[in-house]
């Protein structure tokens, strides 16, 4: 059995992260039979049931079978890698082992997996999470898009003098497209906290006059790292709980499971209709 404590591979500053990597490709390969994933998709808070509805689930593997991969840190959190054969032939790499980023161990382990869906060779990165919602209008179990982000973690995936432009990080042609399957798709701006707490009232009213509307601690950095990977991304958030202050009552962990149970099978519905399109 691991501990948290063993070293790790990514941790050492002398190490490659995009090294380890292509070594976690190459054993996602052996594991799974596949050489070649087309897409990628991480699987957050309400998103778990999703796959088994977007295609043939040919291999699941333990993340912690793979070089890089942490344990998940939390309940709910399934901690695996699967291969899904979709009906259009192509081959989409499910994530369902998120590290966050109040984990603690450094924003490497973070985009770990994002850099190894790269690659495997996903072109296009499918990023969803549960989040809080700002906007008053929406409700708990509600999917909306990623229209950008605004990165509140002071951190970085990018090391070094790496530039890397953030103009249509979204993707706006796969954010039509994903309204050409559901027109009710309402979209926001992403604010990641660093978290694990939530956030006070007078933060959700900081990020909601600096232009944010969804509140979440996952998926600006993955994003980041995606677009440096140069893949295509998509990223749909699934309103769990109206933001604090927005919402009357205190916010509790298992409401937001319960949302997320509750609004599982939609959400693969939604997710089955768009890959079918790229
Ligand atoms: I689920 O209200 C979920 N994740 N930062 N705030 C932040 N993250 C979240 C929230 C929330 N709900």
């Amino acid at each position: 059995m691991s501990t948290q404590t063993e070293s790790h591979p990514l941790d050492d500053p002398a190490t490659d992260p995009f090294a380890i990597a292509a070594l976690a490709a190459e054993q996602i390969a052996e594991l799974t039979g596949v050489d070649h994933h087309d897409m990628a998709l991480t699987l957050g808070s309400g998103w778990g049931s999703a796959a088994s509805l977007m295609g043939e689930t040919t291999a699941t593997i333990p993340a912690t079978d793979v070089i890089g991969f942490s344990k998940p840190a939390l309940e709910g959190h399934v901690g695996t890698l699967s291969s899904v054969l979709l009906p259009t032939g192509k081959r989409a790499l499910i994530i369902g082992a998120r590290t966050h980023y109040y984990e603690g161990h450094g924003v490497r382990r973070v985009v770990h997996s994002v850099r190894t869906a790269a690659a495997t060779g996903a072109t296009t990165m499918i990023l969803t999470n549960g989040a809080g919602g700002i906007r008053e209008t929406w409700t708990p179990g509600q999917p909306v898009l990623i229209s950008d982000h605004i990165n509140l973690t002071a951190d970085s995936p990018l090391e070094g003098a790496t530039f890397i432009d953030l103009t249509d990080l979204y993707s706006k042609r796969l954010r039509d497209l994903a309204r050409s399957v559901d027109g009710s798709l309402d979209e926001g701006v992403y604010c990641q906290f660093r978290g694990p707490h939530y956030e006070t009232p007078a933060e959700v009213q900081m990020a909601k006059t600096i232009g944010g509307h969804i509140v979440g601690m996952s998926t600006a950095l993955e994003a980041i790292a995606a677009r440096q990977a140069g893949m295509e991304i998509l990223g749909l958030s699934l309103i769990t709980n109206l933001a604090a202050g927005i919402q009357k009552s205190a916010l509790s962990h298992e409401e937001v499971v319960q949302a997320g149970k509750d609004a599982g099978p939609a959400l693969g519905a939604l997710l089955a209709a768009i890959v079918a399109q790229l």
